[in-house]
């Protein structure tokens, strides 16, 4: 057990206000999980903080006539401001432009620095003579050698997705100047992750492999696996943290470098000091939290980082999620495809439960996931509404009515202990959407109970009077437990609550003689219109510009700097899979799981189960008949308590639409594809 746990969220980059994308990818998450171990009376911090450097808040500073600083300044308060809207309880929401921070940056280099852990290269770079400026890759612009794009960046080209980098792009051309850069020598210091590979990381990783998500362990796995190669840890750029070192004057820190180095900063904010025992005693959980295309920075960057330094601990679980999709396309900040924190506050005052309710449910927790209008209004109408709100409306208008509003003498019949350990469990395996799942059922087992009991009738027979009030009592204590545990999931409904219950906190006992508070409704109704309103903003909101992938605005995300190929595997690996035809002879949708379809499999020698995550994108009537590409061999697994066995393959476009991978005529079930 250990004996405090440190909750890390990754950063956001302060080039634009954030979206729901940031909010299920990590703000939720971490913030959940800092809920639940602090009602569990852990002892916890939880921080964050802006990232404030890096080249494209120079571009954007330029573009906008602003200063980086101006701009940063300006995110950052807009962001922070979000965050703390939505219930996101940080300890501290630091900068990292913070003198604090430029200090604590520069003692992990210098300390780096002098171990002699860094490898000192000249090597040439893109030089802009009129602007007398070395160019960092998104400086650079040129036709791409893929798509022919002309206004591709150097790292990587925002029309086809391909990472480059700059001596690949044709005519490259300074983005300060217009002019054709020149190449010049410039020495930088490199990170050796070959060698730290070697001597640390591959073991370290190995490791892990039992306790991380497979998602997250598989990605470090196949990076390890490809070898990693040195890095700059130093750029040519005069906006950053100045490297603090002889002749590496005019350089700053590469902004990966610098920014998680921004956790302990905010923890020495937060601490003050105090702060070293959070990570520098072995007794300490180190916990980050971030969205997949940050994985490599905090599974093999950082922890590099800090086994070189040697006095730092390292992350215990790094539980990244995947995407979250909009309307089922890829949220896109250059396409304004996108909902931002600070919109939906203005289109829905005081509705910041609704939106963590609807984001909670459908977390990508295990692979990306589609943010709907309609589901959002769904999930509000059907399940806050109609199940937890009208529960506990219920019981406050039935103990008014037949009490005025005094807890009965009553004893309990029911108790809510097996959903709060299921919910506990979920939540410390960071299955969050289980465990809003558990959270939903102790307010449908409620209004069951009371459904079942039916005090209405009782009170009709004066015989009944214990029996009902032992019903309200048992549902007074129902609603506590609801309210207890939204202080995880729902902060503003927890505190509607405590006013519901006429209490001051979760800790007081409600005896009888108690008097509770007045009926108020804790949720209303989404209209259609409302939803419709919004999704016509979203056309509106759209315009047409090339489509950036990545979910963060940071300098290069992890796609850019090399791809992200999976490792080369040997024939003998490929003829292990047992890929066939099959031919689907029924499917229904699987109830409570709006993206899975149960499919019946015809392969030939026989009929399979396969539970496919395609219900988004087809209905069940269109697909019988349909001939599929099917993998035989995959180890069967359950999903939603029906057994899955095999794999249906399905190609996906651009814009994340699923195709079936079919014969070109059709052909007999079962056939071998090899
Ligand atoms: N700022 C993520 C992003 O921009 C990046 C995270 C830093 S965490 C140390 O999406
Ligand atoms: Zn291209």
């Amino acid at each position: 057990m250990p004996k405090r746990h440190l909750i890390t969220c990754a950063l956001p980059y302060a080039n634009g206000p954030v979206h729901i994308g940031h909010l299920a990818g990590c703000f939720l998450p971490s913030d959940i999980y800092n809920r639940y171990l602090r009602m569990q009376g852990k002892d916890v911090l939880f921080v964050c903080g802006t990232d404030e450097h890096g080249v494209p808040i120079t571009l954007k500073a330029k573009n906008e006539g602003k200063t980086p600083q101006q701009i940063v300044d300006e995110n950052h308060t807009i962001i922070a401001k979000g965050l703390k809207d939505f219930g996101i309880h940080f300890d501290t929401f630091s900068r990292t432009t913070h003198k604090l921070h430029h200090e604590t940056a520069q003692d992990f280099f210098k300390n780096l620095y002098d171990k002699g852990i860094f490898k000192e290269e000249v090597t040439q770079q893109f030089y802009d003579e009129d602007a007398k400026q070395f160019l960092a890759d998104r400086y650079i612009v040129g036709t791409c050698p893929n798509c022919s794009y002309d206004n591709a960046y150097g790292d990587q080209c925002e029309q086809c997705g391909r990472a480059s980098s700059p001596s690949e792009l044709i005519n490259p051309r300074s983005a300060l100047t217009g002019n054709s850069p020149i190449l010049k020598e410039t020495k930088n210091w490199y990170l050796p992750l070959d060698k730290i590979q070697e001597e640390f990381l591959n073991e370290w990783v190995t490791n892990k492999k039992s306790s991380w998500k497979s998602s997250v362990y598989g990605q470090c796995n196949s990076w390890l696996q490809e070898g990693l190669k040195p890095r700059a840890m130093t750029r040519d750029l005069d906006w950053g943290v100045p490297v603090p070192v002889k002749g590496a004057e005019g350089k700053v820190m590469y902004v990966w470098f610098d920014a998680p180095i921004g956790y302990i900063t905010a923890t020495k904010e937060a601490a003050g000091d105090d702060w070293a025992k959070w990570w520098k005693d072995s007794e300490t959980e180190l916990t980050h939290f971030l969205g997949k295309d940050n994985i490599v920075f905090h599974t093999i960057i950082f922890p590099a980082m800090l086994h070189a330094h040697g006095e730092f601990i390292l992350p215990t679980n790094v539980p990244a999620n995947e995407f979250l999709n909009l309307e089922g396309a890829k949220i896109s900040t250059s396409r304004n495809h996108a909902i931002w924190l600070h919109e939906y506050l203005e289109d829905f005052p005081g509705k910041t439960d609704e939106l963590r309710y609807a984001l909670t449910s459908i977390l990508p927790e295990t692979k990306d996931a589609d943010f709907t209008w309609k589901d959002y209004q769904a999930k509000i109408n059907n399940e806050l509404v109609a199940i937890l709100g009208n529960f506990i409306n219920r019981v406050i208008v039935l103990t008014n009515k037949y009490y005025d509003g005094i807890v009965p003498q009553g004893s309990l019949q029911q108790t809510t202990t097996e959903a709060k350990q299921k919910i506990e469990t979920a939540l410390g395996n960071f299955n969050q959407r289980q465990g809003l799942e558990y959270y939903m059922e102790i307010a449908r087992n409620g209004n069951k109970y009371l459904q079942d009991t039916e005090p209405w009738k009782l009170i009709k027979d004066e015989a009944n009077k214990q029996a009902v009030a032992d019903c309200l009592f048992t549902c007074i204590e129902i609603v506590k437990e609801i309210g207890n545990y939204a202080q995880i999931f729902l902060p503003n409904t927890s505190n509607n609550i405590l006013s519901l219950l006429n209490i001051s906190s979760y800790n007081d006992t409600i005896k009888a003689g108690h008097q509770i508070g007045s009926p108020v409704l804790l949720f209303q109704k989404v209209e259609d219109e409302t939803i419709e309103k919004q999704m016509e903003k979203l056309q509106k909101k759209e315009e047409v510009k090339p489509e950036s992938n990545a979910q963060n605005g940071q300098e290069e995300s992890s796609s850019s700097i090399e791809p992200l190929t999976k490792s080369e595997i040997t024939y003998d690996d490929f003829v292990k899979l047992d890929i066939r035809v099959g031919t689907i002879t029924a499917a229904e949708k699987v109830k409570k799981a709006d993206r899975l379809l149960n499919i019946t499999l015809d392969i030939g020698s026989e009929t399979r189960t396969v539970v496919s995550g395609i219900a988004e994108h087809f209905s069940p009537e269109e697909i019988v008949g349909q001939q599929v590409t099917y993998l035989a061999n995959l180890a069967p697994r359950k999903l939603k308590g029906i057994e899955s066995s095999g794999m249906i393959l399905m190609a996906e476009d651009a814009n994340g639409k699923l195709k079936f991978v079919a014969p070109n005529e059709s052909t007999d079930s079962g056939s071998v594809i090899a």
